[in-house]
């Protein structure tokens, strides 16, 4: 059936004057109707502020830390910072992947990077000193930790993954709240981000992306080689010192 027929046969106006009648037929004002709407949304939009509240915890801690080692050290350890809150759509991808139940405390329980802070530094070592000194402080809590700097993917992906949980002081109760925190430095960042769009190109032959692949697996490893030599010549420079 052609669209033209379908619109001839459902009349929008007729639909809308429809629903008025069925809301005044069940005594559904709009006042009742805003308190709905209110009541959905109040407990996901409290959800997401406790993880931007997360994120504004640890990224002060590194802002910190940063301050601090460029007194110690030669530079800032730190290039930048980037966080976000995963938005609902991967949150619901992720849910359905994991097949876990949709509420929000199974949420809570088992997706542990609702909230995610990349930190970006130039060097390797400062990605171990920093991910070290922020596990030493007693309000950081550890859970679980992927090293893939030591042991990078098969994709030739690195990074050093923590998951901790800090607390955030609300108006009546202490949270502790789970975030993710991906260090890596600029080389791997620049990496990951060609390979991510490698990873949602959906329109490249399977050879080509094959190919593709093979080529960031050698560009990964002669980054990766990069960053050993230039943490080297740094080495040698601070001892030069
Ligand atoms: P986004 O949009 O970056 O958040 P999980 O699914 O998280 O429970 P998993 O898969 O073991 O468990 O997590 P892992 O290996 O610690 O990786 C999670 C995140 O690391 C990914 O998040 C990516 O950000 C990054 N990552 C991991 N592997 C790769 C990779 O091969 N290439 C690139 N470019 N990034 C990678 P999300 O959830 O995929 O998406």
């Amino acid at each position: 059936m052609s669209e033209k027929n379908y619109s001839t046969m459902i009349n929008p106006d007729d639909v809308a004057k429809e629903l008025v009648k069925f809301s005044e037929s069940i005594n559904f004002n709009e006042e009742m109707f805003l308190n709905i709407i209110q009541e959905s949304i109040a407990p996901a939009e409290e959800f997401f502020a406790e993880y931007a509240c997360a994120i504004m915890e640890v990224e002060t801690k590194f802002k910190v830390l940063n301050e601090m080692f460029s007194l110690k050290y030669d530079g800032n350890p730190i290039e930048s910072i980037t966080s976000r809150v995963k938005g609902y759509d991967s949150i619901i991808r992720k849910v359905i992947k994991k097949n876990i139940p949709r509420n929000l405390a199974s949420i809570e329980e088992n997706i542990h990077d609702i909230a995610g802070v990349r930190v970006i530094c130039s060097f390797v070592d400062d990605i171990y000193r920093l991910a070290n000194c922020l596990l030493q402080q007693d309000d950081v809590t550890l859970i679980s930790q992927k090293d893939y700097i030591k042991n990078p993917k098969p994709s030739g992906y690195r990074s050093l993954h923590l998951i901790i949980s800090v607390p955030i002081y609300l108006e009546n109760e202490k949270k502790d709240v789970k975030v993710e925190v991906q260090l890596r430095t600029i080389a791997m960042d620049f990496w990951a981000s060609l390979e991510h769009k490698l990873k949602y190109k959906k329109d490249l032959p399977e050879e080509k992306k094959d190919m593709l692949s093979q080529e960031l697996i050698d560009c990964a490893n002669e980054s990766a080689e990069l960053d050993r030599r230039m943490q080297t010549v740094r080495n040698i420079i601070l001892k030069g010192e």
